[in-house]
């Protein structure tokens, strides 16, 4: 069996401030060529297929293109689940029906998952499909009181997989998840505020392929058994440096895998350029790809007068500007920590100390991220 396993298309995404949908419409034609020329038996989408909740028109119009083209052109299955920037209720929407046209959406939590069961010239099998769930979500709808992290969660969950699967059967698992080990990019919204939000590979002990979602660089652990594929298209200067990917996975009799990167090529690259200013004008005369989104850490030590301004006459897309070396001496007293690379409870930290001259306490910040998590949680079933 030949399948294809992608993940986090953040449908709608906003990039400092761009809509990447038409970049998101790009790579994901290229998508469906690879998806026609690969045959696959189906095709696997681990979450987090919308960038937000409540997506714009644009990204879910793009949504129901790509999903028609696919399931109705090239005539592949499709198995998606929500990640935790889906709604899983308006992701779901329609799921019943649309299982009958091989189009099998994974939105709200199912304590007793059923899988999608597939058959090729060895027999069937196995697609556990577990969209993401906080954790009071699973410990609800399970009744399981011990449950209290993503991982108790998830553990929780397979084990009742376990128990209802048939014994010899190939079975791959897809989850919304972030193994412990995994690399990170500042482009992942963490699953949990305060505690742990990761799971042990263990957890995934017994299934061929585990096809994941949420970590943005394609990687792979627990013996090659585990994937991330990635996300299509890089979603911050952290990701400057990765390719983006899609995996193709032929399946042998015995479930053995055999995992192919296929790269994506995108309309408009992501790069981070470091230089001075005039070095960095002078080269760009040659660049054949100036219309990629651009982050430029400038290397001069003196006043630069409109950097952003001349950047942006040879590099229209240039989206950020960092000057590392050029520190006005009036701000350096304050020396302003960069804050976006803070999570909120170090920024709510930070503010603390500062307001009150003491530290937070441990159950202060404990009592700080509640309440975020409840926030978070409430932004992400209301509206
Ligand atoms: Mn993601």
């Amino acid at each position: 069996m030949r399948f294809i396993h992608t993940a986090d298309w953040h449908l709608g995404r906003i990039f400092h401030g761009v809509h990447l949908t038409e970049d998101q419409a790009y790579v994901l034609d290229e998508f469906i060529k690879i998806a026609q020329d690969a045959h696959p038996d189906v095709v696997i989408v681990a979450g987090d297929i919308y960038d937000r909740a409540v997506p714009p028109q644009d990204a879910v119009a793009l949504l129901d293109d790509v999903l028609s083209r696919l399931v109705g052109d090239v005539g592949v299955p499709v198995v998606l689940i929500a990640g935790n920037h889906d709604s899983p209720e308006r992701l779901a929407f329609g799921s019943r029906l649309l299982a009958n046209s091989n189009l099998h959406v994974f939105g709200t939590f199912s304590a007793d998952p059923r899988p999608v069961v597939l058959e090729d010239d060895f027999g069937p099998v196995s697609i556990y499909a577990v969209p993401f769930a906080e954790p009071p979500v699973v410990r609800e709808k399970i009744g399981a009181d011990h449950i209290r992290d993503h991982d108790s969660a998830l553990r929780q969950i397979l084990r009742r997989i376990e128990a209802g699967r048939p014994a010899n059967t190939r079975s791959i698992l897809v989850a919304h998840a972030a193994v412990v080990g995994g690399e990170a990019s500042d482009s992942e919204r963490p699953l949990s505020i305060g505690g742990s939000g990761t799971v042990e590979p263990a957890v995934f002990h017994g299934f061929d392929y585990v096809a994941l979602g949420h970590l943005h660089r394609p990687q792979a652990s627990g013996q090659g058994r585990i994937h991330y594929s990635g996300s299509i298209l890089k979603y911050s200067f952290s990701e400057a440096s990765h390719g983006k990917s899609v995996n193709i996975v032929e399946m042998d009799a015995k479930g053995g895998c055999t995992v192919e990167r296929v790269a994506l090529s995108p309309r408009r690259d992501v790069r981070h350029i470091q230089g001075n200013l005039s070095d960095i004008l002078e080269k760009a005369r040659s660049d054949q790809n100036r219309d990629d989104y651009i982050m430029v850490t400038l290397l001069d030590r003196g006043p630069v007068l409109n950097a952003m301004g001349r950047l942006r006459e040879v590099y229209p897309n240039t989206l950020h500007v960092e000057r590392p070396l050029f520190t006005p001496s009036a701000m350096h007293a304050r020396a302003p920590a960069d804050h976006k690379r803070l999570t909120e409870t170090e920024m709510f930290c930070a503010f603390f100390s500062q307001v009150t001259g003491e530290e937070m306490t441990e159950r202060e910040a404990r009592a700080f991220a509640r309440i975020v998590e409840a926030l978070r949680r409430r932004e992400r079933e209301a509206t």
